[in-house]
Order: structure tokens, then C-alpha cells, then sequence
């Protein structure tokens, strides 16, 4: 039975659905196609929601991939098979919880394979729709970042088991900070639309704290934290919360690979601590909140108890400021070359992102030890 907690808007049908129709064709779907709507905020895919006619079958979710960002989507796929399969197989075993709402389901494509390539080259893939709340962007109270952190800490939980050989990395030194300091070099060095004037203090930032940013990839080098298997992109909306406002289930699993658990830490502050949104034009409503950031925490290692080590609990609080670092580094490049990468509605509207996780991190700079105390106090009481 198709649950309908999400508002629908089916109405005439329009040039989208012509070309929605067809697409439903080649994947191996129930039901009949009624409408389709482009759906969600993401900053990477094309995503579109495809209802169907009637409550006997599902609604899907189906998104155009972004080639540019995934090369290689047969590895992707293969990624997300295994990924997906693995936690079906665990949520199942686990009393009272339900593997249709909390993990994704790939549909296959009418050939049998994981996506469709259309006749201009295009990759679409397909998921069963989960329905869900929509809270938003951001998150509302600490009793929602609980619920978030808990989710993401159950994630590397469920991976961490993932047998086989190690995932295939689907885009090569996604959380190098390294590598992306290197290639703002090079866009700051060609400037081709003369941007850099308008980026000067932005730039100064993140020159100033270049060094002291590469401490989780020192650590990992020289052994002293374990890869892990990590979402790596654990921005609050790639969680689907059901009616009563738990956090069921995690999506966005096209970066799901080898990783630091630094790297799904830090970017669910970055992402879901933030008083502000992350393009925010006012920097004066942007700051941590430290109460959304204890109840992040808190999820986050009840849902690893004994499983991290004191090297990487000790790294918790820094790896906040890692990622308001690296995402805004990697937004004030995406700026200068263009805006090539993520999508944008405005002119600057990358820059202003890079703002953003600026001012972010300066208040966590501020209240670093704070951020450090109660990780520390957290890890206590998980352990004890
Ligand atoms: P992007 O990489 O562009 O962020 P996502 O894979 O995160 O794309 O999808 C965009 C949005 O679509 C998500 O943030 C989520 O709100 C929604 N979404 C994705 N998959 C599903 C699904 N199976 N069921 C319900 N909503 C989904
Ligand atoms: C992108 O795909 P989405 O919107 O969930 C990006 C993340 C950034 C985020 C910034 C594959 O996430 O790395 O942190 O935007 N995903 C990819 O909002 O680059
Ligand atoms: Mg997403």
C-alpha cells in the first residue's frame, strides 16, 4: 500500500511527462506512470519523483547522474549494489525494524543492469521513493541532530562488516584537503573569469590555514586512525525521517567508500549545526549551535559504542573544522573556475557558500574547546 505522507501535485500531464513516460519504460517498474516533479535540493544529480497511478505501486525516484562528478558509472552502481545489499541483509535481522523504509532499493533497468543510458548518452538510475518528512535543510532541535547523528553512526556500525574487497573509490580523493588545495592553486593562478579580486579575503583564509587543516590525512599516514567505511557526504538532507521524526534512513550513497570517520563527523556539523543555511547572504545569522552539535555527537557514538579509538575521538571536534574548511575551499574554487561543479541558481551564489563556511568556521574556531569538552565528556559516559 502506498503511503502518501508527501504532498502530491499530480496534474495535467506536461512535456516532462512525455519524456518521463519513456524513461519509466526501461526500468523494471510496478504500476502505471502518472506525473513526474523534480524533487529534493541536491546539489550534484538531477533528481525528479515519478508517481504512479493508484496506491497498489510504489512511487520511484529517478535521477539523471552527473557524469562530470561520477565517471564511471558501472563502479558507482556496482558501489551502491553491494552498499545496499549488505545493510538490507543486517536491518532485516534486527528486531522491529523495517529494510523498505531504511535502506534504499535500486531498480533494475529493463536490460538488467543498475542504470539506463539514453539514446544521447545520459545515465539514469532508479530507486523505490521511501516516503518520508520533509523538515527541510536544516535541522530544528538537538533532539533532531541526535536522531541524525544516531543514523550516521549506525551506518559505519552496519559497514563495518562489509565483506569483500574495498569499495571502489568513485571520485579519487574526494576528502584530500590536499588535493583540493592544489587545485585551488591552480584555478587562483589561471583566474579565468578574473574572479579572484572579488574572492581576496576568502582567499587569505584559507592560505592562513592550509597546514594546520592536513592533521586527519597525517594521522591516517602514519597509520595512527583505521579507513573505515564511510558515507562521505552526510549532509542533514540525505536523511529521510519517517512521521514520528526519526531518522530511518540514509541516501546520497554514491560516496559511500573507504574513509576516516572524521569525514561523516565533520560534515554532519558543517552541514547540520549551522544556525544559518549554507548559503545564507547574511554572515551574521550564520554560527555553531552547541546544543544541535551535543546532540549530534551524542547519536553519533552511542550508535559506535567501543568501536573508535582515542586517536579517533580525540580528532571528533577538529574534524567539525575540517569540513566547514574544505567545503568552503572547495566552493570558493567552484566559484573562481566558473561554477562548474555544484549547481547554482545566482551569480555568486558559490561564493556566498564559501561565506558561509567561513564565518561557520570562525565560530568554531571561538568555541573549539567547548566543542572538545563535550566530545570528551560524551566518549565517557558511551564507554563507561
Ligand atoms: P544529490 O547527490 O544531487 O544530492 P541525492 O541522491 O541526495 O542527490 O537525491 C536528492 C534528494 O532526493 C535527497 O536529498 C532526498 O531528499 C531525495 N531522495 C533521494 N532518494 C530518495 C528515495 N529513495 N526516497 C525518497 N527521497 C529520496
Ligand atoms: C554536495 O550531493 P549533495 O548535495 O548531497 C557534495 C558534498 C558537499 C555538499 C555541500 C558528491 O552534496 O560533498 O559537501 O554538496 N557532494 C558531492 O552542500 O560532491
Ligand atoms: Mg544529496
Amino acid at each position: 500500500m502506498k503511503r502518501t505522507m508527501l504532498e502530491k501535485k499530480i496534474s495535467g500531464p506536461s512535456s516532462i511527462d512525455g519524456e518521463f513516460a519513456g524513461l519509466f519504460s526501461k526500468f523494471a517498474l510496478e504500476g502505471t506512470f502518472a506525473a513526474a516533479q523534480p524533487y529534493g535540493s541536491g546539489h550534484i544529480h538531477e533528481t525528479y519523483l515519478l508517481h504512479t497511478r493508484g496506491h497498489a505501486s510504489p512511487d520511484y525516484i529517478l535521477q539523471r547522474i552527473n557524469t562530470n562528478v561520477f565517471t564511471d558509472v558501472p563502479r558507482l552502481m556496482e558501489n551502491i549494489v553491494r552498499v545496499t545489499g549488505h545493510l538490507r541483509r543486517k536491518i532485516a535481522a534486527i528486531p522491529g525494524a523495517d529494510p523498505d523504509r531504511e535502506v534504499l532499493r535500486v531498480v533494475p533497468s529493463s536490460d538488467n543492469r543498475y542504470f539506463h543510458q539514453d539514446g544521447d548518452g545520459n545515465y539514469w538510475r532508479c530507486y523505490v521513493f521511501i516516503d518520508h518528512q520533509r523538515p527541510g535543510d536544516r535541522v530544528e532541535s538537538p533532539g533532531q541532530a541526535f536522531e541524525a547523528g544516531k543514523l550516521f553512526g549506525r551506518f559505519i556500525n552496519l559497514l563495518s562488516d562489509l565483506p569483500g574487497p574495498p569499495l571502489h573509490e568513485t571520485i579519487p580523493a574526494f576528502h584530500n584537503v590536499e588535493h583540493h588545495l592544489d587545485q585551488f592553486k591552480e584555478v587562483l593562478q589561471a583566474d579565468p573569469l578574473l574572479r579572484r579580486n572579488e574572492a581576496a579575503k576568502e582567499i587569505i583564509f584559507v592560505q592562513e590555514r592550509a597546514e594546520e587543516m592536513k592533521r586527519i590525512l597525517v594521522l591516517g599516514r602514519e597509520g595512527r586512525i583505521p579507513l573505515r567505511v564511510t558515507h562521505n557526504d552526510t549532509k542533514f538532507n540525505n536523511i529521510l525521517f519517517d512521521g514520528k521524526g526519526r531518522a530511518r534512513c540514509l541516501v546520497d550513497l554514491d560516496t559511500v567508500m573507504p574513509g576516516y570517520v572524521h569525514y561523516d563527523f565533520g560534515d554532519a556539523i558543517r552541514s547540520g549545526c549551522n544556525r544559518a543555511r549554507e548559503d545564507e547572504p547574511d554572515l551574521e545569522r550564520v554560527g555553531m549551535d552547541i546544543h544541535l552539535f551535543a546532540g549530534y555527537a551524542r547519536g553519533f557514538l552511542e550508535s559506535l559504542p567501543g568501536c573508535l579509538s582515542t586517536v579517533e575521538i580525540s580528532h571528533l571536534a577538529f574534524s567539525a573544522k575540517l569540513f566547514a574548511y574544505m567545503v568552503g575551499l572547495r566552493f570558493l574554487s567552484d566559484y573562481l573556475v566558473g561554477d562548474l561543479y555544484f549547481k547554482t541558481v545566482r551569480s555568486g551564489h558559490n561564493l556566498q557558500r564559501a561565506r558561509v563556511h567561513f564565518q561557520l568556521l570562525l565560530d568554531m574556531e571561538r568555541r573549539g574547546a567547548e566543542m572538545e569538552d563535550i566530545v570528551s565528556g560524551l566518549a565517557l559516559e558511551t564507554t563507561s
